[in-house]
């Protein structure tokens, strides 16, 4: 044991990116506590930011190359025998097969990594195969592909704008447990509670009686029906004249949207929406009348109909006059505006460049529908995929339909992956190679640059060096490249800063790129033209609490921020007025009168916390309403089957009153089995939730290929257990539904 020290550095587990002191003793993290210098999150951070350690020392963590054995054990071997047996399969697939018969799959550490996902792009367009596949599927395209069609650029997405706002409405999100998302503002619940106490209103539309609708105003909405909302908003601003004049001339395509929602007053909707029609149209003058904003995530990101509820969800922000505006929805500016511009120019923020193999999907920020990836690898033809390279993901927990996916992964000639540890996909891999974890490497917030309740920025170094053999996954991309005669670099976005004729000589390091995006970014030293400016090092040294660029968010700059050629904000599209035409003629099948919905718990993170904060939660329950519960006979604790067109699957329940009758909800990210090396959450009981979720093409969002989650149509029943028998009781067309 050496010597113990301190260094401030920062959590990226989750996306309000908390301010971290470690403890150190020689090269082992002992202890975090929050940074009370910290200027955003100035002395916050949640159970799971402080419980990190544990991940970093768990026993069960991988900290070697492991091949897997015939008997679906893993064997350690060297570096050097992995990767070149990796590189010669790899080459024998690419020369047989063509690079498109190799793909990728990115998970959500990934997405908080600033290196990782770089060089993984990068080495795909390297080996010139179209199949990227992301968590982002699962998580925000719906969000992207709106912001695509209202704003020319999939990246435009609007924060609150919290100390000046006086109605906050939260749609599909729980910030209380999750901290915010595509918003990073670790002291959130606080702001929230600030505009209560000056003397405005925080409203949780939500199925569920959340942590958020418990601290502050809940109004229940059947799961899947947000757009049905929305649409009756939008029709009662302009019926009532509410609409906001001056914000409206920042827009082309009004008359369409007038249009477009004028069938459906509320009364029309409240069927659907489980929302009294009175209460629509108050909550419409209230958005008109106060400086508000609707703000939506995964609630309302992973519905079957999710980019036409994010366009709508700016339209009502836009129509109230509440988008860029004082205490409303604001576009944040980001601190390395290069960055942007050059991700722009070079097509990296696409929308339908591509088009997928199956299901004929539009490609998202150069990704396709993770959704997708069984079919992709299971169906002969040009592009099939043959290897599989996965990084930070768990996708058979976190994708829709896992036992089909582990099927087609036992078919792949390869399959690698890097990761912290052996979960249920990379169990199927042939290669599990460790990569480091977050307090092992240098890192930068660059993929949340605009998200920043205020204007921030902030680098750290590693903490400690890589546990056992770990290696920054960045490297092993850019040798796999090597391995195949090519480079895995972002050179456009390493132009930013780096002469060119430096990249054919040097390894391009990110810390090189990130330097360059820093010095040629606001404030930055302009490589020595502006003496005392930032550089990494500087930033380090002089700021290692993060550096706040403004006080706050600016206004009046969408003409800036939206990139079609006009300059307007484009409300008229085709794939809008379709969306809306086919949630109307949408119809519940009776076999499934129930809908299913997520939860995010505090001390879990999607699928990889079970293990670390095994002893210190909850096992997982599917929470049912105790009218619904009573409809089938079942009691606090019994076991419950449910049922989707999709699969099913069983788990104790715990009855509820904070849930709408007709609604159950379910965590993610369970069903860890015995194959992978999670020791403690492998003997916890728990099941996939997402055995319920569809793959079929047929049942993805059609705009973007998203994956859909939430409102999961499906049934319950009575399992009834007698000794070691067990039986299903035939009461499913007796539970109660929800429209
Ligand atoms: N039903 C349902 N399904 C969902 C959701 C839902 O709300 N409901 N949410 C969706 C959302 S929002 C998301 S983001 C996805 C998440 O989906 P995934 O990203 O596929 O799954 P995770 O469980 O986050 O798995 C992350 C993996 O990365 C590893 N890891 C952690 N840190 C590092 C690191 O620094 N480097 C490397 N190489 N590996 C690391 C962990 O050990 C773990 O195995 O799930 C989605 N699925
Ligand atoms: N503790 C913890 N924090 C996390 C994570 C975690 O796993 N655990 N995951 C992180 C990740 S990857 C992400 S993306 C973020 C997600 O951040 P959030 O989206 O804020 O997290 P959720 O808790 O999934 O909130 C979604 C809410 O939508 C509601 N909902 C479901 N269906 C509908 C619907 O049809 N309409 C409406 N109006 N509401 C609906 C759910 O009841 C739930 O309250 O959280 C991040 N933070
Ligand atoms: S809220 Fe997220 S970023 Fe903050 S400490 Fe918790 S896990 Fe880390
Ligand atoms: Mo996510």
């Amino acid at each position: 044991m050496g010597a113990t020290r301190e260094q401030v550095t920062f959590c990226r587990i989750c996306e309000p990116f908390c301010g971290m002191v470690a403890t150190v003793e020689g090269d082992r993290l002992v202890a975090l506590r929050p940074d009370k210098d910290h200027p955003l999150s100035q002395g916050y951070a949640c159970p799971k930011g402080l419980a990190y350690p544990e991940i970093q020392n768990d026993p069960d963590r991988v900290r070697h190359p492991m091949k897997r054995q015939p008997d679906g054990s893993f064997a350690r071997v060297s570096w050097d025998e992995a990767m070149a047996d990796i590189v010669s399969r790899l080459s024998t697939i690419r020369r047989e097969q063509g690079g498109s018969a190799i793909a990728a799959y990115l998970g959500n550490p990934g997405a908080l990594n600033y290196s990782n996902g770089l060089w993984l792009q990068s080495f795909m367009k390297a080996v010139g195969s179209p199949h990227v596949f992301t968590a982002g599927s699962q998580d925000t395209n719906s969000r992207f592909a709106a912001s695509h069609l209202l704003y020319g650029i999939p990246t435009a997405i609007a924060i609150p704008d919290l100390d000046d706002m006086e109605l906050f409405v939260v749609l599909g999100a729980n910030p209380l447990v999750s901290h915010g998302s595509l918003f990073s503002l670790p002291r959130m619940k606080y702001a929230m509670a600030d505009v209560v106490r000056r003397g405005g209103r925080v409203l949780a539309i939500d199925p569920r009686r959340t942590e958020t609708a418990r601290k502050f105003d809940w109004l229940p909405i059947v799961p899947d029906t947000d757009a049905w909302l929305l649409l009756s908003l939008l029709q009662v601003l302009f019926a009532e004249g509410l609409e906001d004049t001056e914000a409206l001339a920042t827009a082309s395509g009004v008359g369409f949207l007038r249009d477009l929602v004028a069938p459906f007053a509320p009364e029309r909707t409240e069927v659907h929406t489980g929302i009294a029609a009175d209460v629509v149209r108050d909550l419409a003058r209230e958005l008109a009348a106060r400086r508000s904003m609707l703000y939506g995530r995964t609630g309302t990101c992973l519905g079957s109909a999710s980019t036409l509820t994010n366009y709508l969800m700016d339209a009502v922000n836009l129509v109230a006059g509440n988008l860029d505006a004082r205490g409303g929805a604001v576009f944040g500016e980001s601190p390395m505006p290069m960055l942007e511009e050059v991700t722009h120019r070079l097509g990296f923020l696409s929308y339908g460049a591509t088009r997928s193999r199956i299901g004929d999907f539009p490609d998202m920020l150069g990704s396709e529908p993770a959704a997708n990836m069984a079919a992709e690898i299971v169906t002969p033809g040009d592009g099939q995929v043959r290897a599989l390279i996965v990084s930070a993901g768990n996708p058979v927990l976190s994708t829709p339909n896992g036992p089909d996916l582990e099927k087609a992964l036992d078919q792949l000639d390869l399959m690698v992956s890097l990761d912290l540890y052996v979960n249920e996909t990379n169990a199927h891999a042939h290669y599990v190679l460790p990569a480091t974890a977050m307090y092992e490497r240098e890192d930068a917030p660059i993929f949340s640059l605009t998200f920043f309740g205020q204007p921030f920025f902030q680098v750290t170094d590693a903490v400690v060096p890589p546990a056992g053999e770990a290696r920054p996954e960045w490297q092993v991309f850019d040798d796999l490249a090597r391995g195949l005669g090519t480079r895995a670099v972002p050179i456009g976005v390493a132009r930013l800063g780096v002469r060119v004729g430096e990249l054919a000589r040097v390894r391009l390091t990110p810390l090189r790129i990130l330097d360059a995006i820093i010095r040629t970014g606001r404030g930055g030293d302009r490589f020595g033209l502006r003496p005392g400016g930032l550089s990494f090092k500087r930033l380090l040294r002089k700021h290692p609490h993060g550096y706040v660029h403004a006080e706050r968010q600016p206004v009046g700059r969408i003409h800036k921020v939206v990139r079609h050629r006009d300059r307007l904000v484009h409300l008229e599209h085709d794939a809008i007025r379709s969306e809306v035409q086919r949630v109307a003629a949408r119809t519940h099948d009776p076999a499934y009168p129930l809908r299913l919905i997520g939860m995010r718990e505090m001390r879990s993170e999607n699928s990889w916390f079970h293990n670390a904060m095994a002893g210190k939660r909850d096992p997982q329950t599917a929470r049912l309403h105790p009218d619904d519960a009573a409809a089938i006979g079942i009691g606090d604790g019994d076991l419950v089957r449910l049922s989707s067109k999709s699969g099913w699957i069983e788990l104790p329940v715990t009855l509820t009153d904070d849930i709408k009758a007709g609604v159950v909800a379910v965590p993610h990210g369970w069903g860890h089995k015995g194959t992978g090396s999670w020791r403690h959450a492998n003997a916890m009981p728990g099941a996939n939730v997402n055995e319920l979720a569809s793959s079929d093409p047929e049942d993805l969002e059609p705009l973007v290929g998203m994956s859909h989650l939430s409102g999961i149509p499906i049934r319950a029943e009575a399992v009834e257990e007698v000794g070691s028998e067990r039986s299903v009781a035939a009461a499913g067309a007796d539970v109660v539904g929800v429209d």
